[in-house]
Formats: C-alpha cells, structure tokens, sequence
C-alpha cells in the first residue's frame, strides 16, 4: 500500500513538474531555420571522420578541405588572408598542427591534451596569436594559453564555480572578449568573458560546441535579410546542425543542417567581399528587403510601427542601379528613397512588393515579402484584488492574480511593482499570481506589460486594506477600562469583608 501510495506522489510530481516546464518554456529560445545568404564559405570538422568540410553558401556544394591521415580532428581554425592557413587539434593529443602550402607541422607540444586552437588577428599590427584550451573534460577549472613564441603563456582560468561545466570550447573576439560554450552538456550555456568579469548569455537543452566569434553574417530568414553585426557561429554536435547566436537580438539560427554529418565539433565561417555596384554584367540586378529592429520571429514576421524596413541592393547589375520600386498592400509603385515605416496601418498581414532596375533596363523579377504589424502593447485583464479589501488584521497576506494577452507579436514581459518596489510573479492559471505583504492604507500596483516588438504599457492600481480588528479593538477599549474598574473594586470590597482564616488544626498526637 506504502509503495503504491509514493508512486502516486511521484507521478502527480513529475506531473506537475511537466506543466512548470511547459508554462515557463521562452518561445524565443527555440532556434529560427536560415540560410547563409550571399558569398560565404561555412567550415566545419566531424571528429569521427577527421575531416575539414567547406561548404559554399552560394553554390550549395560540399567538399571535403582536409582530411587527416590518422586522429580525429577536435577543433580548427582558418587562418591568412583567403585562408590558406589551417590550424588544428586531434583528440587526445598534445600538439597544435599547422596546416598550409600541402603539409601539416607541429607547431606547438603541451604537457596535457589540447581541446580548442583559435588564432586572432591583431587588429592594430596584422599579426596572429595563437590560443589554445586544455581538454581534461571540464571537471576542474579551466585554462586558455596564448603561444608567446612558440611556448605556451597561460592567459586565461575559467574557474568552475563561475561557468560550472566547461570541457574547453572558446574563442576571442578581435577585442579581447572572450566567448565560451559548455560544449557537450545538457543544459549548454553561453559566457561571455570581459575585463575578468563572467556573465552568462543563454542556455539551451543541446550542447554547444564552437564557438566562433563572428560579423556581419547576412541570413536568409523566411525570404527575408538579415544582417547578423556580431554573432557567435556554434557547431551544434549530434544535432547535425551549425547554428548564429546574435549578440545583440540573443536569436539563435539554424545557418546549416546536414543528417549526414554525424557529429560537428567545430565550425568556422569565412565572408567574403563583394562589390555592390556593377557586379554581374548581363544579368538583373538583385535587391533584399531588411527588416530591421525590433522583429520578431514567430510562425510569422512582427514589425513595430517603427521597425526601419530597408531594400538593400545585393548586385548593381549592368551600369549600376537605376531605380528600385516597391508597393504596400498593391498600393502605388514608389520609387524607394530610404527607409520606410508601416506606421499608421492596420495592424496585422502587410505585403511589400520590390524590384529594381538597372542603367541598362534589365528589371528584377518582382519580390514579395509578408509582415505583420503589431502596434498595440498587450492587455492586462482581470486583476484581483483591488479597491478596498477589509481584514480582520494587518498586514495582511494576499495572493494578486491577472491576466495578460497579446494578439499580435505576443506577451515578452511582465512586471509588477507595489508602491513603488519590483514584486515576483510566477505564472498561474494562465495568467500572473504575486505574493503580497500589505500592510494598512493605500497601496499603488502597477503593472508593465511588453510585447515582443517592443510596445509596452502601465496599468495602475490601488489597493486598500482596511483592518476591521483595529476598529473594533478602539471602540471596545472604553468598555474594557470600566469591565476592569469594577472588577477591581469589587475584588477589593470582597477580600475587605472576608472573615480571618481559621487556626490550623493541632498536630496529631
Ligand atoms: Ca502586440
């Protein structure tokens, strides 16, 4: 009976678990399917094979860049100018190995396993630094090396209780700022290191391996262009998939998926220049609709009234471009001059036609790109308690619920102050539930809702708490004073009319 008893407990428990998990799960975390749009080549290693894989955005193909005879290639890094310089690690070894000009040398012999080898180019004399991590599987605290020449200068400890797991995957910005993945754990977080300082930017349920700091990486999202400025590129391990941390919007992209790559460790994406004006001769120019912050990325695309949307020209065409036109909702063709806001609208589906031609007449094939606008800030509904609330004492324990709904982007935050200081809320019953201690008197709540395209709104409450007990206690107090006045004086006449206590008996004989 006792067992059957705790299984019951342990199922409602994992049950309720379940639906915590559910009501606190951030929709923006989930990663948004893209593709790398414009000239780029995506690198990236499968330890089991030992290979180094190229492949080219713009053309679609795959090929194979390097393949090592024996070991299993853990990490890499493309280096030089058009990047004729690979640098590596093997799994379980010591060594850096360099790569270039068709063989491979060791350039450097550790004391214990390396994990991750990044070389960062000085942005100020043009000279590279190598880095490279421990690999001791993240039990203990962690070291970053800088080769000094050619022996090895440590540079950074990740300590353990700052990061938790760590089994080496970093890289450094050109600035200094050095980025960090847990690598292969469940959950995976982000950390991002600066001037000793350890802040963590995300968490997600698969690991991360990489990462690599990278810029100006343009995507393809649901055929639209994004620009991502700085970003972090993370080889995505047994999810066959490279994925764009944005360090700015904290969306994570899916830039590359291939079911037959069975693991990818590392990976390395490498931009190159193009020229926007006069490109392609003979051919049409291309233009891109950008839409730019705030956006939001759900089953559709939300824009804010003031969400800048701007057609960028990818390639000039014959003689550059002449003109490019784009239409609302198949309103009138304009000639496009700069930015442009949907401001003013109705709120939800919006069409943008686009073209553009170039000085010889070659027209674009016409594009379309569909947002939604959302401009209202969601809406708070059913608070309670509110107005006056009689108690019996104060201060009282009360438990404040409401209700919030957004009908376009969606609810991204919640707050709620009482009097003027920031109250927890946790999610209840499909809406907010807030703990409160209110003392007697009038009381401000005020709750600040905002949408995922940044509309936001206050609502302002007030709440009374009046004590009944306290009411009571005052009229009660006169009558009390003369209960005990004539208690007393009674007592007093009792024990003065009192005859003398009795002799006590004689003892026994
Ligand atoms: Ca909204």
């Amino acid at each position: 009976m006792a067992s059957w008893r705790r299984l019951w407990i342990v199922a409602l428990l994992v049950f309720f678990l379940a639906l915590n998990r559910a009501a606190v799960a951030e929709p923006q975390n989930e990663p948004i399917p893209a593709s790398l749009s414009g000239p780029s080549n995506l690198y990236f290693t499968s330890i089991w094979e030992g290979i180094i894989y190229r492949y080219n955005a713009s053309s679609g193909t795959l090929e194979k860049v390097f393949k090592a005879i024996t070991g299993r290639i853990s990490s890499f890094d493309v280096a030089g100018e058009s990047g004729e310089k690979l640098y590596f690690t093997y799994a379980d070894e010591n060594s850096l190995y360099l790569f270039s000009s068709g063989s491979v040398i060791e350039i450097y012999k550790h004391e214990t396993y390396v994990r991750s080898v990044r070389v960062v180019l000085n942005p100020q004399n043009g000279k590279e630094a190598v880095y490279f991590s421990e690999a001791y599987g993240g039990w203990k605290d962690g070291k970053i090396y800088r080769l000094v020449n050619g022996s090895a200068e440590l540079y950074l400890v990740i300590p353990r209780d700052k990061v938790g797991f760590w089994s080496g995957c970093f890289d450094v910005a050109p600035d200094g700022t050095i980025y960090i993945t847990s690598g292969n754990v469940v959950p995976s977080e982000i950390y991002v290191i600066k001037n000793n300082t350890f802040k963590k930017l995300a968490m997600y349920p698969f690991p991360l391996m990489g990462p690599r700091y990278v810029e100006n990486v343009r995507l393809e999202v649901k055929g639209l262009e994004v620009t991502v400025a700085r970003g972090l590129l993370i080889a995505g391990y047994n999810s066959h998939t490279v994925y764009l941390y944005d360090l700015s919007s904290e969306k994570l992209y899916v830039v590359y998926e291939n079911p037959d790559i069975k693991r990818i460790d590392d990976a390395d994406l490498l931009v190159t220049a193009q020229s926007l004006a006069g490109g392609g001769s003979e051919t049409a120019p291309t233009t891109q609709l950008v839409v730019g912050e705030p956006m939001y990325m759900g089953e559709v695309i939300y824009v804010s009234e003031s969400t800048p949307l701007k057609i960028v020209i990818l390639s000039g065409g014959e003689g550059g471009i002449k003109d490019v036109m784009y239409s609302i909702d198949s309103g009138e063709w304009k000639s496009y001059s700069g930015i442009f806001v949907l401001k003013g609208l109705e709120e939800g589906r919006h069409e943008i036609k686009y073209f553009a031609v170039d000085e010889s007449g070659n027209k674009e094939e016409e594009k379309t790109a569909i947002v939604y606008l959302d401009s209202t800030a969601p809406s708070v509904s059913d608070p309670s308690p509110t107005g006056e609330i009689t108690v019996t004492s104060a201060p009282v324990s009360l438990n404040f619920t409401f209700k919030v709904n957004d009908g376009g982007s969606g609810v991204a935050e919640v707050r709620l102050t009482v009097d003027g200081n920031p109250v927890e809320l946790t999610k209840h019953d499909g809406g907010y539930l807030a703990s409160l201690q209110l003392a007697e008197g009038n009381h401000t709540l005020i709750i600040e809702v905002k949408d995922f395209v940044g509309n936001s709104v206050t609502y302002a409450y007030t709440v009374t708490i009046v004590s009944e007990h306290k009411d009571q206690f005052y009229w009660l107090l006169p009558i009390v004073a003369a209960i005990a006045i004539v208690l007393a004086v009674v007592i007093y006449m009792k024990r003065k009319r009192k005859p003398p206590l009795p002799p006590p008996p004689p003892p026994p004989p």
